[in-house]
């Protein structure tokens, strides 16, 4: 990776990190319905693995972040107003953060319950490999989900079909408030890709340059139709579960914050010259007038009537 993209992953990032700490203080203040499932400790991993795509791919998230909207050009406010239930929402705000859906940018969200997305991928990676050939589909889904029956099932047919879909599985070790080891049987998730025929890779999710270089192999594997990998990259999750998590389960919620890959990106720009005092300063006010000014839209946006609930039903 080029300086210049670990700096605009540096950027997202960073940008992420603060929105999310806005949203999650509006939530606590009770001045938005919605919650957050923040992806603070993960957001550079995800950033990363999206940057070895290009626009026109097609990603399905799970829950956790919403550096993956950002990454994709969907706007603050617009993620904000689905979280607030406001209109100017890509869901109309209806969705909350699981269901920003923005199919021109190639974000199709997630289904009702995790793990659902690996069936869609399927239907996704089925349809670009007839009419859109040299197109991917990338799942991302936490650890937890990867006990799904579905991605059993849906790795096995997009392997036997080789499909262009790729499996990207970020591990924080818990599922909610259950440590990976009490849930899962294997050691890494990734060597469930034996299982399927498919390569299995594990990347350190801190490390952007491992992330990316693992998703351009497996980027490039599926668009040449070699069929699917399943990349599980190891990351942290720095806060609760969700919003209101007291994480009283967790031993070292209080050690955590020294895992943060973020200020370790922001050194090693420090240290290649990338980075500078002023250039940061820069960074930071800007930052922070992009997080206020979608904050402010949506406080301004109405509330969705009570009738729009029954409208864009499907049964
Ligand atoms: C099918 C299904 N089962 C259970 C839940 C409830 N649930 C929401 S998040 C979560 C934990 C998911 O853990 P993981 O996949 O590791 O993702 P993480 O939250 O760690 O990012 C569970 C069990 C759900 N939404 N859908
Ligand atoms: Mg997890």
């Amino acid at each position: 990776m080029t300086q210049s993209m670990l700096l605009d992953i540096f950027k997202t990032a960073l940008l992420t990190r603060r929105f999310e700490a806005r949203i999650i203080q509006m939530a606590m203040a009770g001045e938005i319905p919605g919650t957050l499932h923040a992806g603070a400790g993960q957001e550079i991993c995800q950033l990363a693995a999206i940057a070895a795509l290009q626009k026109d791919d097609y990603i399905l998230y799970g829950h956790r972040g919403v550096a993956y909207m950002i990454a994709r050009g969907v706007s603050l406010a617009a993620i904000l107003a689905d979280i607030a239930g406001k209109e100017g929402g890509t869901n109309r705000g209806k969705g909350g953060v699981m269901h920003v859906v923005d199919v021109p940018r190639g974000i199709l969200g997630e289904s009702g319950t995790l793990g659902g997305g690996f069936v869609i991928s399927v239907g996704v990676g089925m349809a670009l490999k007839r009419k859109m050939p040299g197109r991917v589909v990338v799942y991302f889904f936490g650890d937890g989900t990867s006990n799904r029956g579905t991605f059993h099932e849906s790795l096995n047919w997009a392997a036997l079909q080789k499909l262009p879909c790729i499996y990207f599985c970020e591990n924080n070790g818990w599922a909610v408030s259950v440590p990976t080891h009490v849930s899962t049987a294997v050691q890494n998730i990734a060597d469930r890709a034996a299982g399927y025929g498919i390569p299995g890779v594990v990347v350190d999710g801190n490390d952007p340059t491992a992330v990316y270089e693992a998703m351009h192999a497996a980027v490039e594997r599926a668009r040449t139709g070699l069929g699917p990998t399943l990349i599980e990259a190891k990351v942290t999750r720095l806060l609760g579960h969700y919003v209101a998590d007291q994480q009283t389960y967790r031993p070292d919620a209080h050690t955590v914050a020294a895992k943060d890959p973020l200020p370790k990106l922001q050194q090693a720009l420090f240290a290649a010259g990338t980075l500078t005092d002023t250039l940061l300063a820069q960074i930071e006010a800007d930052v922070a007038r992009q997080v206020e000014e979608a904050v402010q839209t949506v406080k301004a946006a109405p509330l969705l009537p009570p009738e729009v609930a029954l409208q864009d039903l499907y049964a």
